[in-house]
């Protein structure tokens, strides 16, 4: 019998107990539910296309395949993303889906014996809605939260969010785009009256000056910098990073800031622009608000101050500002050394408004521009019914709930009028007993998330823990009551949105493991199973539920109504929002305020800023480092759930976990590169190798996060706008550890 034979069957026999409209689907329909043949207009042998599941660069890969199945892939030369390109993770993106520890079956974990049993997925169904059900019945609504991804499809994501708060009443859900995006939603949203990050990539190639803020393009978005180095324009390219990273070895200038002092940097340059009077006063005038007050505000960072804190001579500051200030095109793009830090969202800010001063903003080769990480962030940031209600609308706005009750055919009492608690304060709920049931998406925590030296004893206090992901071998899926085996990127349909806000296709091209669902359908499943199914008539593919994102959508800023069909964006190289209804054939490559007119009530884009706040863990005589942690290589994607899986990427990533330490600091401590170090932070000791390397500063230490014991370290403090946790800063201290063994 073949595996798709064999699995249907199975799926019949499992769920033949069980009546009601969505088994009774599931038994017909096996393909709906992500069971089933790759999609039918796929013939046997062929090769479609469709974008990488990895990061939010969003390149298209050419999927080859045979016998129904894909088998191989190659980059998409007609891709407007990456023209014929990609990086280690792209090409080996099948690999992770082969993998023999697969997620292929429910399981039901018994606390008392840690083993877990395989149930049928009408058992994990009804287990899900028993257990969610008593928990709410007996301590409210607010005793459970979700806490989700930008790593699934928008369809998805607001299944998902809908689902959870429509459906099923949680007024708490949040994912990890807080931990890597929050603060860039936050300061557009301030700035520009709406999230919208302005740029296309091609940006990278019209530009002059490009201005590149702890960002490290070469390893964490390689085939973004493949577009800065398509630039024929011989630009100056500038990278604002404490470290020596990959791309400021590239670069034409690095700027090696001290650590967290970005926001005075910013300021002074603020400041020498408008003492040499660099400005575009007609921008100004004509399309910002409190330009005046910013200018009072960074009277006070002259080249003394800031040449003391950033460390970074007077000279330099002067010419830096000089060329932002001279260049035609100037783009700024910033990453997560911007995003995760205590002072994160003024930060960003201050980004922005060198932009709008310059007046380097809604032209090629210019614009505040924020990159994403994850492949469908920015679907998270509009549709996940987080953050903001579906389709950048507001929970608090009466207005926007009726509309979305009223499109989606919903009580609107069953739409919240209150904002979801932050990621960080779920996690504290948890902790407090307050929260007592939590279901975890396509993220894991246990590995990614802050100072979280207790996290597993946190998640041990819950009285339910739901975890849906690929593999049952994830540190948070070790843990789990209940796992639902999903299936992956290449498994299932969909949209993703990436950085320039294009939206593009995920396609089914292989068969997930035994009876692995789609996301989408255990979020059918799991509705219709809790008795809201009703709630959620039309949504029956993740077709259709586009369709009624783009009904959401319409009127916004992210307005999609226009596009017509998932055909129209495969046909198109993706499509870029907004594309309201009646919009003539978009070009491929678009940007945001070319006419000058931003999202606010007056149209005009704020000048935001604010005094520095106190460095909470600086280095002192105890803890005289300071750790900076971010992505390691190319070939590493976050906690390793996939990459591993590859034994192309496993052999690209580095052996052993490392400490990169500067040489003084080495030898003041009698190190020598290799050797097994202990490194204590206030919350957690680690032992790991030594590897010296002038990359960092001394006074300074790196350690990639990909390594599971990084956050053990990390301090939990957040940006108070964006909740947005501070993981590249913290101080430490280093001493020479055990000779032999106990070495990762
Ligand atoms: N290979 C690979 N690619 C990825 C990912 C991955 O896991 N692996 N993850 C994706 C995701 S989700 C994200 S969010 C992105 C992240 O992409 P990036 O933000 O580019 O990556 P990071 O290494 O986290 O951080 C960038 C830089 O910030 C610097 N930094 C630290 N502190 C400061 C500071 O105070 N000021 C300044 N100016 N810089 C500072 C660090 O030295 C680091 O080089 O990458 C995406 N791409
Ligand atoms: N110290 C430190 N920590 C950090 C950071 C840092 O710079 N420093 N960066 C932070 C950032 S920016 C991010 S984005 C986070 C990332 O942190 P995580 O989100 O925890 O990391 P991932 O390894 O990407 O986890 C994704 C999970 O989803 C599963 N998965 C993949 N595809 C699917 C799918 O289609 N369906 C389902 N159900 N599951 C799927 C994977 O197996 C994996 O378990 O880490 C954060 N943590
Ligand atoms: S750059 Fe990002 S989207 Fe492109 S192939 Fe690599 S991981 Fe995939
Ligand atoms: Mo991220």
């Amino acid at each position: 019998m073949s595996t798709l034979k064999r699995v249907t069957s199975l799926l019949k026999d499992q769920v033949r107990s069980h009546s009601g409209p969505l088994t009774e689907q599931l038994v017909r329909e096996p393909g709906a539910f992500g069971l089933g043949q790759v999609p039918s207009s796929t013939a046997p042998d062929a090769t479609t296309s469709m974008v990488c599941g990895f990061c939010s660069t969003g390149c298209s890969l050419n999927i080859h395949i045979r016998d129904g199945e894909a088998s191989n892939l190659s980059p998409n030369i007609d891709y407007p993303v990456n023209d014929g390109m990609a990086c280690p993770k792209g090409w080996e993106a099948l690999a992770p889906l082969d993998a023999n520890d697969r997620a292929s079956v429910p399981l039901i974990r018994d606390r008392q014996t840690g083993e877990a049993a395989e149930v049928d997925w009408h058992t994990a169904a009804t287990t899900f809605r028993d257990r969610m059900k008593a928990i709410i019945d007996e301590h409210g609504p607010e005793s459970v939260a979700f806490l989700s991804t930008g790593q699934i499809c928008t369809e998805e994501m607001a299944f998902l969010g809908s689902f959870a708060k429509f459906g099923m009443g949680m007024l708490h859900g949040d994912g990890n785009t807080r931990q890597c995006m929050a603060t860039a939603v936050r300061s557009y949203k301030e700035s520009f009256g709406f999230d919208a990050p302005p740029y296309t990539y091609a940006d990278f190639e019209e530009s002059d000056v490009i201005v590149l803020s702890g960002s490290n393009l070469c390893i964490a978005h390689p085939i973004m910098w493949q577009r800065v180095l398509k630039n024929e324009r011989n630009p100056e390219i500038i990278v604002i990073d404490p470290r020596k990273t990959e791309t400021a070895m590239q670069a034409t200038r690095h700027v090696p800031l001290r650590p967290k002092s970005d926001l005075v940097l910013y300021y002074g340059l603020a400041r020498i622009l408008i003492e040499k009077d660099l400005l575009d006063h007609d921008f100004i005038a004509e399309h910002t608000n409190d330009f005046d007050s910013f200018k009072e505000h960074v009277e006070a960072y002259d080249l003394e101050t800031v040449v003391a804190e950033s460390g970074i001579p007077a000279e330099e500051l002067i010419s830096l500002a000089e060329l932002i200030g001279s260049g035609k095109r100037v783009s700024f793009w910033w990453t997560m050394g911007v995003n995760q830090s205590y002072e994160a969202t003024r930060t960003a800010q201050a980004i922005i408004n060198l932009s709008l001063m310059t007046g380097n903003i809604g032209k090629p080769g210019t614009g505040a521009n924020s990159i994403t990480g994850q492949c469908n962030a920015m679907g998270s940031r509009l549709f996940s019914n987080t953050t903001s209600l579906l389709g950048g609308h507001d929970f608090l706005n009466d207005d926007h709930r009726q509309k979305v009750a009223d499109l989606l055919d919903i009580p609107v009492d069953r739409i919240p009028n209150q904002n979801s608690l932050a990621y960080d304060q779920i996690i504290d709920g948890v902790k407090e007993g307050k929260i007592k049931g939590l279901w975890v998406i396509a993220t894991n925590p246990v590995h990614s998330w802050i100072g979280r030296e207790n996290f597993t004893e946190t998640l041990d206090q819950l009285d339910f823990l739901v975890v849906q992901d690929m593999y049952p071998s994830t540190e948070t899926a070790q843990q789990a009551d209940l796992l639902l085996p999903a299936a992956a990127w290449g498994e299932k349909d969909g949209t993703l949105i990436n950085s320039e806000r294009r939206i593009g296709i995920v396609k089914k091209v292989a068969k997930a493991p035994g009876q692995a669902l789609s996301d989408f359908s255990i979020f059918r499943l799991l509705a219709d199973t809790w008795g809201c199914g009703d709630l959620f008539k039309r949504w029956i593919s993740p077709e259709a539920v586009f369709e009624i994102l783009q009904e959401l959508s319409e009127g916004q800023p992210c307005d999609i109504s226009g596009i017509n069909g998932y055909e129209q964006i495969d046909q198109q190289g993706g499509l870029q929002w907004p594309v309201p209804k009646g919009s003539e054939k978009p070009e491929s490559q678009r940007r945001l305020f070319a006419d000058g007119k931003f999202y606010t009530p007056d149209q005009r884009a704020r000048f935001v800023f604010a005094d520095q706040l106190p460095d909470p863990e600086p280095p002192c005589d105890e803890y005289p480092l300071r750790l900076l942690t971010g992505r390691g290589t190319s070939a590493q994607w976050h906690t390793q759930t996939r990459t591993a899986k590859s034994g192309v990427l496993a052999e690209l990533a580095p052996k052993k976990n490392h400490v990169e330490i500067h040489p003084d600091d080495a030898t003041a401590l009698g190190i020598v590169s290799g050797e097994n170090v202990e490194v204590t932070s206030r919350r957690g000791s680690i032992l790991i190798q030594a590897y010296l390397t002038t990359t960092v500063q001394p006074g300074t230490v790196f350690i990639p996060m990909h390594e599971e014991t990084t956050n053990r370290l990390t301090l939990a403090v957040f940006d108070p706008y964006s909740r947005q946790p501070s993981y590249k800063s913290c101080a430490i201290k280093i001493e020479k550890g055990p000779a032999t063994g106990l070495m990762s």
